[in-house]
């Protein structure tokens, strides 16, 4: 019986690495050197794939993966069907933020109720945000480098995620409003749960102890 578990490359990789390792799980190849998208591991019945973070929740969800670890942001835009979520890892943190350039005067927009045009990657949630305040948006979607778009007239405001706030202030722009606090949770299929369980259920125990508070 083979568990496979879905991972992205980068702080997702990284940041996953000590909890598999508390698990008793070592990559033996690493995502960033190797062009390999099905890394072995040092239990033979233990392998990763390397997907991209936002389809992470639907190689899981269609059983293609029992395991994969995905940002809260991803598993929001994507829904969340047939997908288990039993632990918050608590890693890879940062911030969903409303967003305008420095010299935009968000408050007044909203107050005078002008029809704002907002572009982002997370079109459900940022529809969601915006509904629940009853500020009437256009939204955008876009794929990447979102802090581009208010620069060059695109939009007035986007909707992405903030870390140390650096990319934002490189490019003259203001957080305007905190919409969640972002970590990457443990998430698995519904089915492998049940029918692997005796193999995945000590893998989410250690888990649990390992994750960093
Ligand atoms: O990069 P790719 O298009 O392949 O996919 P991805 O961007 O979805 O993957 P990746 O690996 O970049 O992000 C995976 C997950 O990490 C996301 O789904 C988030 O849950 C989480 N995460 C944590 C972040 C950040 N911090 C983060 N800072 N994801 C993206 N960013 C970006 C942000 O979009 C912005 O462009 O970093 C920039 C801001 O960073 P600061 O430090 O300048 O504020
Ligand atoms: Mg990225």
């Amino acid at each position: 019986m083979t568990i496979t578990i879905a991972l992205s490359k980068g702080r997702i990789f990284e940041e996953t690495m000590p909890l598999l390792n508390a698990a008793g799980i070592t990559a033996l190849e690493d995502p960033e050197s190797s062009r390999k998208l099905i890394l072995t591991t040092n239990r033979a019945d233990v392998r990763l794939i390397i997907v991209r973070a936002s389809d992470v929740p639907t190689y899981v969800q269609y059983g293609a993966a029992d395991l994969g670890v995905a940002g809260k942001d991803v598993l929001e835009e994507h829904g969340g069907t047939g997908l288990y979520q039993p632990l918050d890892m608590n890693i890879a943190r940062c911030r969903m933020m409303v967003a305008v350039r420095d010299d935009f005067d968000y408050e007044s927009a909203v107050r005078q109720g002008a029809r704002l045009r907002v572009a982002t990657k997370y079109v459900q949630t940022a529809r969601a945000h915006f509904a629940a305040k009853g500020v009437h948006v256009d939204l955008i979607k876009l794929y990447g480098s979102m802090e581009l778009a208010p620069l060059v007239g695109l939009s007035d405001a986007i909707v992405d995620l903030v870390s140390s706030g650096n990319t934002l202030k490189a490019n003259h722009l203001k957080a305007v409003e905190h919409i969640a606090d972002i970590s990457s949770r443990l998430i698995v299929n519904q089915a492998a749960l049940k029918l692997k369980h005796d193999v995945i259920q000590p893998m989410l125990d250690a888990f649990k102890l390992a994750i960093r508070k």
